[in-house]
């Protein structure tokens, strides 16, 4: 059986360094782990796709070829990429591995939010057990309200591709371990965060403190395992949570939330 990892978070939250620090962290634990650069778009990769869709569509190369603008490119390359799904369908389920981790484009919306992504997603992972993880930038997360729109956002993209899926707080290299630590508080206990958003007057204008008690058991019901893929700290407690997800099936998240490994 092989377990599919898609890498997925806003641009720069992440995803293309902790795609490469992960599949180093798993082949020192001797795993036989892929790479898949999903990004026709990235200019440069800090690992060695062993499959790459800039090899089968260039966003610099649709952005001239078709004249159009970053955006546009993007968007269009996102759409070429499904025209050669059966190419890239085959050369992925060819890699004799354990693990296959794939990186996203850089932008989220012009992949998870239009039809391509979720389509391309779904056929790279026919043949395996997938888990989706949802990189939170730890530096946006400074302010309570920072934190509830990455929650909003992750549940959204949850609702969108309906994978089991582990958000991930990367990059807490750069912000104080208090902060880390209270953060995993809120996944644990969302009264404290209802108090803290409640003291933003953004937050407070829009919603009540029930409309937040409606919303945040589902919000928290995630994991939440900070990372950082510089010092390679948390990489073993996001393994684990992995291997708990794909030994224990499907139905992974809608269970409640557990302590971590
Ligand atoms: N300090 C620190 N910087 C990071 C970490 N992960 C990524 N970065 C930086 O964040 C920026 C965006 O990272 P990247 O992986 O390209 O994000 P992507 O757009 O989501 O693929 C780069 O400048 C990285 O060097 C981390 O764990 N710690
Ligand atoms: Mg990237």
């Amino acid at each position: 059986m092989v377990y599919y990892i898609v890498v997925l978070g806003t641009a720069g939250s992440g995803k293309t360094h902790l795609t490469s620090t992960f599949q180093g962290w798993l082949e020192d634990f001797g795993f036989a782990v892929a790479t898949v650069n999903l990004d026709p778009a990235a200019e440069w990769l800090p690992y060695k796709p062993d499959v790459d869709v800039r090899e089968y569509v260039n966003a610099r190369e649709v952005m001239e070829k078709y004249n159009l603008g970053p955006n546009g490119a993007l968007i269009a390359s996102a759409d070429l990429l499904v025209t050669k799904l059966n190419e890239i369908y085959d050369e992925v389920s060819a890699l004799r591995a354990n693990y296959v981790v794939i990186d996203t484009p850089g932008q989220l919306e012009v992949f998870a939010f239009r039809e391509s992504g979720p389509l391309i997603l779904n056929t790279l992972t026919s043949d395996g057990k997938t888990v989706v993880l949802f990189l939170i930038d730890a530096v946006f997360s400074m302010r309570a309200s920072g934190f509830l729109s990455a929650l909003l956002l992750a549940s959204s993209i949850n609702v969108r591709l309906g994978k089991s899926q582990v958000n991930v707080l990367t990059k807490i290299d750069l912000i104080e371990k208090e902060r880390v630590e209270k953060l995993i508080e809120y996944m644990e206990n969302y009264d404290e965060l209802i108090t803290d958003l409640l003291s933003e007057r953004q937050v407070r204008i829009l919603w009540s403190t029930s409309d937040l008690e409606a919303i945040l058991p589902r919000l928290t019901a995630y994991e939440l395992i900070p990372v950082s893929s510089i010092t390679r700290e948390g990489f073993d407690n996001l393994y684990a949570i992995i291997q708990r997800i794909v030994a224990g099936g499907e139905d992974y998240y809608t269970e409640e939330p557990s302590p971590i490994l």
